[in-house]
């Protein structure tokens, strides 16, 4: 951690800051980055730098590139056991879907959830934190939905919530538990919903292990009128809401999730223009997870160019699960969304940093600028493209976090 006055000032470096603005990633070259109590203070051209930055300690990045700290805002990162006879049935012919209304998909990964330790839950989810973190992720969302009793929701949420306090990264938990219904609620979804979701967002939130409320709004899921009584009790309790929405088809859960003013609107590959202009009226970021597109072996990709048309925000992430999106790595993520969905090495970086903290609520993290935490990553690269165009191929050479290297 950082003592009180620690005041550190990186120099050589080009800054790709993702502020607003008319320079292209808003790149700063020979910049300079003063960090104070884990806070960034200034950044700019070095020649700029007032005389107030001359800090106790230098850092000479020598000519490398620095990013904002790279976010995942959508992942289902701790999870009991893995699908991958689901992925051999996929390749025979099985769709994803008739697997669900089978009995396996989200509900196989309950019984293997719901079976295992918060220990074991803690140590298979750090080896997979672990690889984000190799590539510059400083901030991650991690969803709950793979426990469907309030027992193991609860156990899921604290072994995220433990995740931050084993590895230097910020963790935001997300209440997924109307993710699908549990085999003893069968064909009684409402009851579910009723009797043990909600009381279990309720539980988790006295316990502070939630910061927003997630669902799956889905034929294949939760009706819009099921989520949208989750939603009146996240909005009791005051928390934020999001949605897996338009995944699959489109039974209108993004113009659902904009009524409730949600953060985010996740997945969209069947979203229409309607649903578009309702997430744009309420300042909903649009969240393109193109690993479980891929997985999948989808056609619909989401709709790019109407949510630049509105205006609005897109994030990017991994939705790392055992299911539908088994990708690990966000750099991966940034190829996969330029080249299935045509978004530009910009806008994915983007992505999966000033608008994925704005997925988040996050007011102080996704862009280099005086006033943020000080959570970047340095690149052994000269041009920020080079983050989407590489595949399998991971240039970090450092993270700092909160200020420290
Ligand atoms: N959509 C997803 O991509 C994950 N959950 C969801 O609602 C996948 C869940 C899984 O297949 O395990
Ligand atoms: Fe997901």
């Amino acid at each position: 951690m950082n003592g009180a006055g620690t005041h550190t000032l990186f120099t050589n470096l080009t800054a790709a800051t993702m502020a607003d603005g008319a320079v292209p990633y808003g790149l700063i070259e020979d910049a300079a980055i003063a960090v104070k109590d884990g806070y960034v203070c200034w950044v700019g051209p070095r020649c700029d730098a007032p005389a107030s930055c001359d800090a106790a300690t230098h850092v000479d990045l020598a000519g490398r590139l620095v990013t904002p700290g790279l976010i995942d805002c959508h992942t289902h990162i701790v999870h009991g056991g893995d699908r991958a006879v689901e992925f051999e049935m996929r390749l025979k012919g099985a769709s994803y879907e008739n697997i669900a209304r089978a009995g396996g998909g989200i509900v196989s990964t309950v019984k293997a959830t719901r079976s295992a330790s918060a220990e074991r839950l803690l140590s298979d989810a750090l080896r997979r934190v672990d690889v984000l973190i190799a590539e510059g992720v400083t901030c991650i969302e991690i969803k709950s939905g793979y426990g469907l009793d309030t027992e193991t929701e609860l156990r899921m949420l604290r072994v995220a919530r433990a995740i931050a306090v084993n590895r230097p990264i910020r963790v935001k938990t997300a209440f997924l538990g109307a993710h699908a219904t549990p085999a003893e609620y069968a064909d009684r979804d409402d009851d579910y919903i009723d009797n043990v979701c909600i009381p279990t967002l309720r539980a988790a939130h006295a316990e502070g292990l939630v910061d927003a409320v997630d669902g799956f709004c889905e034929g294949i899921a939760f009706q819009p009128a099921q989520i949208a009584r989750v939603f009146d009790a996240a909005r009791a309790l005051n928390l934020p809401v999001k949605l897996h929405a338009e995944q699959l088809s489109n039974i209108g859960g993004a113009k659902l999730a904009a009524q409730y003013g949600a953060l985010s609107a996740d997945h969209i590959e069947h979203l229409d223009e309607t649903g578009v202009m309702a997430m744009k009226n309420a300042g909903t970021t649009a969240v393109i997870l193109p690993g479980a597109f891929y997985t999948l072996r989808e056609t619909q990709a989401p709709p790019i160019d109407l949510l630049r048309k509105h205006g609005v925000p897109m994030a990017l992430a991994t939705d790392n699960n055992p299911g539908s999106s088994p990708l690990h790595s966000l750099l991966l993520g940034l190829n996969m969304g330029c080249t299935l969905f045509g978004i530009t090495p910009e806008e994915t970086l983007r992505g999966v940093t000033q608008n994925a903290a704005r997925a988040l609520g996050l007011a102080d993290a996704g862009v280099l600028v005086a006033g943020m935490r000080a959570d970047m990553a340095v690149w052994d690269i000269t041009h920020p493209a080079e983050l989407s165009y590489r595949i399998g191929f991971n240039p970090l050479h450092s993270r700092i976090f909160g200020g420290t290297p």
